[in-house]
C-alpha cells in the first residue's frame, strides 16, 4: 500500500465537493502570470493544464487523449465497449483576470463523477465521455467556441488565418503547439456517437443566490453577436489643431459607446450590450487619436430581437461617425443563435435535482456556453450551480464547497438515471 494510501487509510474519503475544490485550486494555479488568472488557447499554460486534466481523467478510469484542436477527451466505457455516449464537459480556457470556476467547475465535476463510478466499478448501458474544450472564451482569436465547433464539425477553416494581437495566426499557433492545422477535422464527432451533451456550469449571475438555491435547471442559452468597430479620423498635434477642425476618433468612439449603452438601457426586451475592449492609435498623450478599434458584445433572449438591435445600434453609431466626419467600419466577428435546452433533458435534470432534495428552479443563461456549438450534433442540457454574488469573469468568482458538492450529486444522479431520448418517452 502506497505511503499516501497508508496516510489516508481509515480517513473518510473526501466528498465530491472537496475533491472538486482541491482540483479547482490546482488547475486555477496554471496561469500565464502569477498576477492574475489567464489561461489562453494554444499557450504553455494550455499545454500544462491539458496534461494535468488528462492525468485526472486517466486516474478516474477513462481513456484520455488530446484531440486535433487541443480539447482534452476522456471516455469511460459502458457495459460493453463502443456504446454511444452521454457527453459531459465544459471549457478549460479562461478570460483575462478570470475566476477559477468558469469552465473548470463543469469539467472537474464531470471527471469526479466518472471517478466515483470507477471507484464503485459501476458500468452503465452507455459510455460516458468528458470533454474539456480548449477555447470557449475566444480571448485570443476573437471568435469563440473553437474547441466545441471542432467537435461538432462546424469549425470554419478561415478562422485559421485570424491573427492574435501579436500578429500570430491561429494556423501558426496550432503548429507551434504541436498540432496540425490541416488536421482539425479529425476532432469532429458524429451525431450517432452521442446520446446527449450535458454541461454543469456556474450561473455567472445572481438569481440562484437570490432564490437561496444551490442548483438550477437551464432553459436556454442566450445568443450573442460580437462586432469589431474601427473608427478612422485624423491624427494631429494636441496643441495646434483647433477643436472645430478635429476629427478625433477617440472622442467619436466615446460618443458611440455612450450611445450603445443608452440604447441598451432603454431597451425593454432584455438587450444587454458591452464594449469590452478599446484601442486608440497612435496612443500618445500629445496626439489627437486618428484611429480607434473597439468591440461590441450584444445579447438578447431571442434571435429576432438581437438582429433588430444590431441593425439599430449600427445605424446609430454610423450617424455619430457621419456627424463627426469619421469613417466607420463594423464587422461581425462572432454570431451565435439562442440555443434551447431539450425538454426531455431538462426533465431529467429536474428529476435529478428533486431526487437530491432540492427545489427545481428553471432559468435561462445570459452567458454563452459550448452547448451553442454542441447543439449541432446532440441535444443539450445544462445544470447551473450558484456562485457567490453572481460574480464571474472576475477573480472574486467563488463557489462554496457545499454547492460544488450539490452540483456534483445532481450530475451523478443524472448520469446514473440517464435514459436516452427514445427510452425517455
Ligand atoms: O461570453 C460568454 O458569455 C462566455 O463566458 N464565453
Ligand atoms: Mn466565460
Ligand atoms: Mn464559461
Amino acid at each position: 500500500m502506497s505511503e499516501m494510501m497508508e496516510a489516508t487509510a481509515g480517513l473518510p474519503t473526501a466528498s465530491l465537493g472537496e475533491q472538486i475544490v482541491a482540483r479547482i485550486n490546482e488547475l486555477g494555479a496554471i496561469s500565464e502570470t502569477p498576477e492574475y488568472l489567464a489561461r489562453i488557447f494554444l499557450t504553455r499554460e494550455h499545454r500544462a493544464a491539458a496534461e494535468l486534466i488528462l492525468d485526472w481523467m486517466r486516474s478516474s478510469g477513462m481513456d484520455a487523449h488530446l484531440d486535433a484542436i487541443g480539447n482534452v477527451c476522456g471516455r469511460y466505457e459502458g457495459e460493453r465497449p463502443g456504446l454511444p455516449c452521454l457527453m459531459l464537459g465544459s471549457h478549460y480556457d479562461t478570460v483575462r483576470d478570470a475566476g477559477k470556476w468558469d469552465g473548470p467547475l463543469g469539467l472537474i465535476t464531470a471527471i469526479c463523477c466518472v471517478g466515483d463510478l470507477h471507484k464503485r466499478r459501476r458500468r452503465l448501458p452507455f459510455a460516458v465521455e468528458v470533454t474539456g474544450f480548449a477555447d470557449e472564451e475566444g480571448v485570443r482569436f476573437a471568435s469563440t467556441l473553437l474547441g466545441s465547433r471542432a467537435v461538432a464539425g462546424t469549425f470554419v477553416e478561415s478562422a485559421l488565418n485570424v491573427k492574435d494581437r501579436a500578429g500570430i495566426s491561429m494556423r501558426e499557433a496550432l503548429s507551434t503547439f504541436g498540432l496540425d492545422p490541416e488536421h482539425i477535422g479529425a476532432a469532429a464527432r458524429a451525431r450517432s456517437e452521442l446520446l446527449a451533451y450535458v454541461e454543469l456550469h456556474i450561473e455567472q449571475g445572481p438569481v440562484l443566490e437570490a432564490k437561496g438555491l444551490p442548483v438550477g435547471v437551464v432553459t436556454a442559452i442566450a445568443g450573442a453577436t460580437r462586432l469589431a468597430a474601427r473608427l478612422t479620423g485624423m491624427a494631429g498635434h494636441a496643441g495646434t489643431v483647433p477643436m472645430e477642425l478635429r476629427r478625433d476618433a477617440l472622442a467619436g468612439a466615446a460618443e458611440c459607446i455612450t450611445t450603445i449603452e443608452e440604447l441598451c438601457r432603454t431597451d425593454h426586451g432584455g438587450l444587454v450590450g458591452t464594449v469590452g475592449y478599446i484601442h486608440a492609435m497612435p496612443g500618445a498623450t500629445n496626439v489627437i487619436p486618428g484611429q480607434v478599434h473597439f468591440t461590441i458584445d450584444l445579447r438578447t433572449p431571442t434571435d429576432t430581437h438581437r438582429r433588430r438591435a444590431v441593425t439599430d445600434i449600427v445605424r446609430h453609431i454610423e450617424a455619430v461617425a457621419k456627424r463627426r466626419k469619421l469613417k466607420l467600419q463594423v464587422d461581425v466577428t462572432h454570431e451565435n443563435r439562442t440555443v434551447p435546452c431539450a425538454p426531455w433533458l431538462k426533465a431529467q435534470v429536474a428529476d435529478a435535482v428533486a431526487a437530491e432534495g432540492y427545489s427545481v428552479f428553471e432559468l435561462p443563461s445570459g452567458a454563452g456556453h459550448d452547448g451553442m456549438a454542441m447543439i449541432d450534433i446532440a441535444d443539450v442540457g445544462m445544470i447551473f450551480v450558484r456562485c457567490r454574488g453572481g460574480i464571474s469573469h472576475h477573480p472574486d468568482e467563488h463557489v462554496d464547497v457545499a454547492d460544488a458538492d450539490a452540483g456534483a450529486r445532481v450530475l451523478l444522479r443524472l448520469i446514473e438515471n440517464f435514459k436516452p431520448r427514445d427510452a425517455a418517452r
